[in-house]
C-alpha cells in the first residue's frame, strides 16, 4: 500500500495542533510509515507554520539521554525544528489554553555562530557554537497519551512546542560534563541530573544533529539555537513556575497560566 503524501500527513497533524485535540498514532493505519517518510512529513509540517508567518530558530535534539528514552520507549536519538512562535522570555509566561497535554523538560541550548555542514566531531560543533545557556522545553504530543513509536514522533516535529532560554554564556570558558541540573515545580525539586546524561558530552549533541541533517543533503546554519535532549525525564507542564538550574550555566524559569 502506497503512504498518503507528506503534506497530506503534515496537514492531519497540524489541524490536531491548532485544533489542541489528538490524533491516533499515524504507525496504527500506516504500519509501513518509513522515517524517511516521516522526515518529509516533520519538513511539510514546517512549511506549512512557516508560510503561515513562522520562521525557523534552530533545531532540537530529542531521547538523547536514558532517562527520556526509557521514559518514551524509544531508543533512538530524534531530530525535530524549532520555529519562532515558540519562543518564551526567561520568567515570562506560558498560556495553557492551547496545548493538549504539555509536558516541560530541563535541557541545555547552543547557539551556532557558523553554518555546521557534514559529519564533525563534538568538539568541531562545541567550537562552532558562540553561546551555550540552561534551558526549558516545553513538549506536547499531537498524539493520544503522548504515546508513539518513532516514525510517529518524528512526523509530529519531535512533539516541539516552546523553549525557553537562560543568559547565554561563552561555551570555552565552561567544562559542560558532570554539570548538576535540577528541574523544580513550585520550588520543588521534581527531577535531578547531570549533564553528561545528555550523550555523556553534551556537543555530542550538537555534532550528532550535524550529521542527522547532512544525510539528508541539510545543514545547521549559523544563528540556529540547539536544544541538547533533556537531561532527565518530563514533567507535566501545570500552571505555576517551572525552574531548571544548571551547575555553571544559572537558572531559567516560566509560569505557566490558565486563563
Ligand atoms: C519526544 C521529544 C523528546 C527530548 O528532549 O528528549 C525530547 C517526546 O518526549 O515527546 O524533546
Ligand atoms: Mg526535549
Amino acid at each position: 500500500m502506497s503512504l498518503p503524501a507528506p503534506a497530506e500527513l503534515a496537514r492531519t497533524l497540524d489541524a490536531a495542533r491548532l485544533a489542541r485535540r489528538t490524533v491516533p498514532q499515524l504507525t496504527k493505519a500506516l504500519p509501513d510509515l518509513t522515517l524517511d517518510h516521516a522526515f518529509q512529513v516533520q519538513d511539510e509540517g514546517v512549511r506549512l507554520r512557516v508560510a503561515a508567518g513562522d520562521r525557523v530558530a534552530g533545531y532540537k535534539m530529542g531521547l538523547t539521554s536514558k532517562a527520556k528514552m526509557e521514559q518514551m520507549g524509544v531508543n533512538l536519538p530524534i531530530a525535530g525544528v524549532l520555529l519562532e512562535s515558540m519562543r518564551r522570555a526567561n520568567g515570562g509566561v506560558a498560556e495553557l489554553k492551547g496545548l493538549i497535554h504539555p509536558r516541560i523538560e530541563p535541557e541545555l541550548a547552543f547557539i551556532l555562530a557558523r553554518d555546521l555542514k557534514g559529519r564533525v566531531s563534538p568538539e568541531e560543533a562545541l567550537a562552532a557554537c558562540s553561546g551555550v545557556c540552561a534551558a526549558l522545553e516545553i513538549i506536547d504530543s499531537r498524539y493520544e497519551a503522548f504515546a508513539f513509536k518513532l516514525p510517529d514522533v518524528v512526523a509530529d516535529n519531535c512533539s516541539a512546542c516552546g523553549f525557553v532560554l537562560g543568559e547565554v554564556r561563552d561555551p570555552k570558558s565552561l567544562d559542560l560534563d558532570r554539570l548538576a541540573i535540577e528541574l523544580k515545580v513550585g520550588g520543588q525539586t521534581v527531577a535531578s541530573g547531570s549533564s553528561d546524561a545528555i550523550f555523556g558530552h553534551p556537543p555530542a549533541a550538537v555534532a550528532e544533529l550535524a550529521a542527522m541533517l547532512a544525510s539528508r543533503g541539510l545543514h545547521l546554519p549559523a544563528g540556529s539555537v540547539v536544544l541538547s535532549g533533556a537531561a532527565t525525564q518530563a514533567v507535566s507542564f501545570e500552571p505555576g513556575e517551572t525552574r531548571a538550574v544548571v551547575q555553571g550555566l544559572g537558572e531559567v524559569s516560566i509560569r505557566a497560566v490558565r486563563s
